[in-house]
């Protein structure tokens, strides 16, 4: 099959006129792959995505044509998709502050141009989740957009479509994971248009690689929170002085073991029941 698109985490690849989305065992952090993999990483974050797009389908049609018709290679880590034509926008809820939106919140106090109440802390939930699209970059950082760049480049109904869309999706997905003890904070989707220009959600949805997913035990705003996924990575590296530079470190056995116990972990609990 041919590569159309390899990422720090996944591989894009066509096959006829449907695209294949593979997940692969690796795992970033702090922007850098590491050498070593999490096995099952790229199973059950694939099997969460497909969950997560059965349970929004009365919210959004979905890119996804079958996550069983795959090449057996990739059996479980792959599913089967209609390509699309992708909009160059990286749409993004937030409900709780942390990272870039925190520091909008911190320089500003508004975050996309909404204005917050003052004295928010670092986790603090927000009074209603905030749509902040960015720009899909290349090389470097995605760039903060407004609404109005984002209409001029999708034209402004499919602007506002986006921005409905992501909102609804982010408030359902983190009502149902609320109900089982987890928080999104925020999300990452990414949408495109099919044939008929019909909109379609794309990608993966609801996973702790495009969102940050914390334990609602846990939280407590005023400190940065603990990912549910990374976090023995994140300890780990800190605490051997890694400098957060590449190349990253090997992941000593223990560590990807917890790891991958975090991985099935999350899977388990937001699907599990109800
Ligand atoms: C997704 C990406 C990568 C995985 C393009 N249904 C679609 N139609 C057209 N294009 C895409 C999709 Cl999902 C598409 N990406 C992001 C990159 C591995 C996903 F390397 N890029």
């Amino acid at each position: 099959m041919e590569l159309v698109h390899s990422g720090k985490v996944r591989e894009l690849y066509a096959d006829g006129d449907d695209l294949i989305l593979v997940a692969s065992d690796r795992v970033s952090i702090y922007d850098v792959v590491l050498p070593t993999p999490i096995p099952g990483k790229g199973k059950v974050l694939t099997q969460l995505s497909l969950w997560w797009f059965g349970q929004l389908s009365g919210v959004v049609p979905n890119h996804v044509i079958s996550g069983t018709d795959v090449p057996a290679q990739w059996a479980g880590r792959a599913m089967r998709c209609r390509r699309l034509k992708m909009l160059p926008v990286e749409c993004i809820a937030r409900g709780y502050l942390a990272g870039l939106g925190l520091q909008a919140y911190n320089e500003t106090g508004t975050i996309s141009g909404v204005a917050l109440p003052p004295g928010l802390l670092e986790g603090s939930q927000l009074p209603e989740p905030v749509f902040t699209p960015t720009t899909k970059e290349a090389e470097g950082h995605d760039e903060p957009m407004t609404r109005a760049d984002v209409a001029a480049l999708v034209g402004e109904p499919v602007a506002a479509e986006l921005e409905r869309i992501t909102l609804e999706v982010y408030r359902r997905g983190a009502a149902l994971a609320a109900s089982r003890g987890v928080i999104i904070a925020d999300t990452k989707l990414e949408f495109g248009l099919a044939d008929d220009g019909s909109l379609m959600l794309a990608d993966e949805v609801l996973t702790p690689d495009s969102s940050r997913f914390w334990l609602a035990s846990q939280w407590q705003p005023g400190h940065p929170q603990h990912s549910l996924d990374k976090q023995f990575v994140r300890d780990w590296s800190t605490g051997i002085g890694w400098d957060r530079r590449p190349p990253g470190p090997v992941i000593p056995p223990d560590i990807v073991a917890a790891t991958q116990a975090r991985y099935q972990e999350v899977y388990t609990q937001l699907t599990a029941g109800g």
